[in-house]
């Protein structure tokens, strides 16, 4: 089997810790891995199960000889390093936003549009974590029913923030406990100009505000990455809301569709959609939540239910690790998916 010369940039990071891990987990052909990151963290040694890496500066020139590279360090780190990877001839799935709407750029969920990486031109982009894990859940269902419009509101943890988000639930759980005021330096987002606190909270902001329409840059993600991975013009709505969770994203989608919802055909479709558990046994009080998932690289889907006033309309309640299924997995998954169509 052809074994392949990896890079991960961004490596130290919360999502890029996450990548080795699959790399090794999901048995990715890698002859090498060369972990890249900022100068701070040049030198720094990171071992994963008996396999030591020394992590590097990431340079113009780290691509030499690389075949493949994830990339998770940011988008000004994507914008600015993305074109000598390019031009040193290595493939680039790139976690971050800076590409994905780009119409060069394939936006791939492999068991949802893994046709699109034909398309590509050097670099893919994988979407935004919130955006995988309801599109993997609804693509049976669209393909079925033909879902018109989606509403949606998610429920975000803290490690969509990267590491800095987890030590500040962390630090700011410990001192509510302590009696004292929790001080907010990263949430809801680092470059704004106000930061809440998380712990024993909720904040219905993700990302900055576009100030044209008075959603945030997330939900906004939502609405444009799913019309451009359905390749419809389906209608979105998100709110999208941080809350005290250290890692797994939920979201609560209500969907409208062309054809009339029957709820078994739904379960059904559901119970054999690739990449989605469903996890739904009200009897038995069964339905996902974040803390069962960790690590895992499923969707699980559960409450699933008819709405109670429109024979179109379907509820449901979507659960996923987004470090792994929003993140490293669905880049890895890509990398192994380009393999098996003869593209890598
Ligand atoms: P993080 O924990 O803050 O990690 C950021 C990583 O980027 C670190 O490895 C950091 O290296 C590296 N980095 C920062 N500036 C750099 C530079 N100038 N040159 C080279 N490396 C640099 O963030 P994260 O949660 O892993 O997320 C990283 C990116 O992944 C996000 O910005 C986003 O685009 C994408 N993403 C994240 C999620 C999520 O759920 N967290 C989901 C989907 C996509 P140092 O340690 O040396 O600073
Ligand atoms: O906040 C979350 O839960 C997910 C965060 C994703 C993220 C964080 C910083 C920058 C992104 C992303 O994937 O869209 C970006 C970005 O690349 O714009």
């Amino acid at each position: 089997m052809k074994t392949y010369k990896v890079a991960i940039v961004g490596a130290t990071g919360a999502v890029g810790r996450e990548m080795l891990r699959c790399i090794f987990q999901f048995h990715f052909p890698y002859e090498s891995i060369k972990l890249l990151a900022s100068s701070r963290s040049k030198g720094k040694e990171i071992e994963y199960e008996g396999h030591k890496f020394i992590v590097e500066e990431l340079t113009e020139g780290s691509f030499a000889g690389i075949d493949v590279a994830f990339w998770s360090a940011g988008g000004s780190v994507s914008a600015k390093y993305m074109e000598y990877a390019v031009k040193a001839g290595c493939i680039n799935i790139d976690n971050t936003s800076h590409f994905r709407m780009d119409p060069n750029v394939p936006l791939v969920v492999p068991e949802v549009n893994a046709y699109a990486l034909k398309n590509h031109k050097g670099i893919i982009a994988n979407p935004n974590c919130t955006t995988i894990q309801m599109v993997s859940a609804l693509n049976r269902l669209d393909e079925y029913f033909d879902i018109e419009r989606i509403i949606v509101s998610t429920y975000q943890a803290v490690s969509g923030a990267g590491v800095a988000g987890m030590e500040e639930l962390y630090r700011q759980s410990q001192e509510v406990l302590d009696g004292k005021e929790p001080v907010a330096k990263t949430l809801p987002c680092a470059s704004d100009k106000k930061h809440y606190p998380i712990a024993f909270n909720c904040i219905p902001q993700v990302d900055v505000f576009n100030l044209d329409n008075r959603y945030t840059k997330e939900e906004m993600k939502m609405v444009n990455e799913t019309k451009k991975i359905f390749n419809k013009d389906i209608k979105v709505n998100a709110t999208c809301v941080r809350v005290p969770v250290l890692r797994g994203h939920s979201e609560s989608v209500y969907i409208e569709t062309k054809k009339p919802i029957d709820l078994d055909k739904a379960f059904e479709l559901l119970s054999h959609s690739h990449g989605v558990e469903l996890y739904d046994d009200i009897e038995n009080q069964v339905y996902p939540m974040v803390n069962l998932f960790i690590g895992d690289e499923l969707v699980h889907v559960g409450r699933v239910r008819k709405d109670l006033d429109n024979d179109h309309a379907l509820s449901m309640w979507v659960v996923a690790d987004q470090l792994m299924k929003g993140a490293a997995y669905n880049s890895v998954d890509i990398g192994l998916k380009m393999i098996e169509m003869g593209l890598l």
